[in-house]
This record gives structure tokens, sequence and C-alpha cells, in this order.
């Protein structure tokens, strides 16, 4: 494609054909777009992440995508959410006047070197591509990584497991770089890291049955931003706490971005509930952002007003 009206959002794509998005999608829209590269991956890719801004000084919105790699409807979906920004940009008043209030950064292959490896070796790695001293299993899952309640129950010390927390916490380029990056912001107000597969809303805490302070306004959003998503194919999602709706997790993106002071912290599990898992078919990926959008704009909104 040689713009990104001709881009394909209806399949699949490898890191160069979403990396030639990110730059057309600059280039396009170099009055709201830009590309930040906040680090590089253990085997040297860059950490691209878009900012969506249309002033200095701003607040920002956080979203993620693809943190586990072969997750690959929620890049697919992040590609979709940046073309729908900047289309929606000046016609949708509440899109508009959230991006008069607040930048949005949007990291669609927040693990590069695992997407490249789902690409050309095996379509189920989850984790990071970097090595491992003493073993001969490579990789760290990078949603067990964060020192929150890190090295807890729901995590692995096992490097050959999915869930290995890794040797310490933020040992991984690839969440050190977002880490570092949220704190030099300062103040991000919200902070939304995609998965799939369960049709989820999540919020904190999956190291520990505490419930958040927030807990009752975070669950209230949840189920506004659930209902939004359902009003248009109909398609069913829980919500709740990580720990009490899904499993005990330890070392959590949001929940280290929740304890960091960022209050509307979620992940997302998109489609589907495990007829087709993972390799959700390509049919499924503009109905699977365009629902989900909804909920974004619900959490958007809803921050905005907080
Ligand atoms: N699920 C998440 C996982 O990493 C999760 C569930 C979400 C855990 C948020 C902790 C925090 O296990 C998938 N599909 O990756
Ligand atoms: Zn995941």
């Amino acid at each position: 494609p040689r713009s990104t009206d001709d881009f394909v959002y209806t399949t699949y794509h490898d890191l160069n054909s979403i990396n030639s998005f990110i730059d057309m999608l600059v280039a396009e829209n170099s009055n709201l777009v830009s590309k930040i590269v906040i680090g590089q991956s253990y085997e040297n890719r860059p950490l691209n992440v878009l900012k969506f801004s249309t002033g200095a000084n701003r607040p920002g919105i956080w979203f993620d995508t693809g943190i586990h790699s072969r997750e690959w409807v929620t890049q697919a979906s992040g590609i979709w959410f940046a073309k729908k920004i900047v289309t929606d940009y000046g016609r949708d008043p509440v899109l508009t006047d959230i991006l008069s209030n607040y930048d949005i950064f949007l990291e669609i292959v927040t693990n590069p070197d695992g997407f490249a490896y789902t690409h050309s070796n095996d379509r189920m790695w989850r984790k990071t591509r970097k090595p491992n001293s003493g073993s001969s299993c490579v990789g760290v899952d990078p949603n067990r990584n964060w020192d929150a309640g890190f090295g807890g129950a729901g995590s692995s010390s096992n490097p050959c497991t999915e869930t290995y927390r890794g040797p310490s916490a933020h040992s991984e380029p690839e969440v050190k770089a977002i880490v570092d990056f949220v704190k030099s912001h300062g103040k991000l107000k919200a902070f939304v890291s995609i998965h799939n597969y369960s049709q989820m809303l999540l919020y904190p805490y999956g190291y520990t049955s505490t419930p958040a302070k927030d807990q009752a306004e975070l669950h209230e959003l949840a189920r506004k931003a659930v209902t939004a998503l359902q009003s248009l194919y109909s398609t069913r999602y829980t919500y709740g706490s990580i720990i009490t709706t899904i499993y005990q997790a330890s070392g959590g993106t949001i929940d280290w971005t929740y304890n960091q002071g960022i209050k509307y912290s979620y992940t997302f599990e998109l489609r589907d509930t495990g007829r087709y898992g993972f390799l959700l078919p390509a049919d499924q990926i503009v109905p699977t952002a365009e629902e989900t959008w909804l909920a974004l704009m619900a959490i958007m909104e809803h921050t905005r007003n907080n």
C-alpha cells in the first residue's frame, strides 16, 4: 500500500508491514501524529510508540497491544485504532475534545522480537526472546516481569514455562522501556494493556486479593465500558479484578502502573472465548477492533471527566 487508506485492515500483517503503516500514518498526519522510539528490544528492534498530540504539556493516555506476541488480534486492532484516531479527529466531537486535553500514546508491537518469531518460527510464541543464563529455554513473560508483587504466586521461576518472571523485575528491555517512559512522562492518567483471548475487562490487582483503593469506581467504569462494547455486536464480556476474574498473576503490567498512581489501569482480553483462541480468523479483526474502540472511548471519556 502507498497510503494508510490502501492498507488492508482485514488481514494480519508482519512487523515490516506494521512499521511501514506507522511511518505512512505519521507522514500523512504530521500535525497530529509522531513516532517516538522509547528503547530497543533485546534483538535491537526499535520500540515504536505513536503519539497523538495537539498541544504541549498535556496529560497522557497509554494503550499497548501485543506485549504477548502470539495475540495477533491485538496488534491488528492497534493498527485499526491508530487509523480510527486520525479519521475521527476533527469529526467525532468527543474524541476531538479528548485530544484537545490529552495526548494518546499507542505501542502497537510491544514485543517485536516475539512478534517476528511468531511469523518466522513459532506462531504460538508468547514471551520475549532473551536467552536465560543456565537454561536452554528462551524468553521471559513480559506480563510477569513488572515490579508489583514480583516473584509471587501466579508466576514461575522456571525459564522453560510460559509464565517465567525473569531473573529480576524489569529485566526485559521491552518492559524497562515502558517503565522509564511512564516515570519520565509523570502524568499518564489512564493505562490500558491489551491482550487476547477471554473477552474480559480487568483492573488491579492480580498479585493480591486486597481490593484496589479505587475498586468501586474501576468496577463501575468497567461495567460502562463493557456495555458500550456489547452494544455493537452483542459480544459478552466479563469484568472485575484480575485475581477474582481470571486468575492470580504476579508482576503484571497494570498492577505496576496502578501502584505508580495511574488510576485508570485496565487490561483487556479481546475475542474470543476459546473456539479459535489465539488463531482468531482475520475476518474478526475489524469487528473486534470496532467494538473494543467503544470501550476505549468510554474509558477515555471517564478519564477526561475525572
Ligand atoms: N492473559 C493474561 C496473562 O498474562 C493477565 C492475564 C492480565 C494476567 C493482566 C495479569 C494481568 O496471563 C493472557 N492471555 O495473556
Ligand atoms: Zn497476553
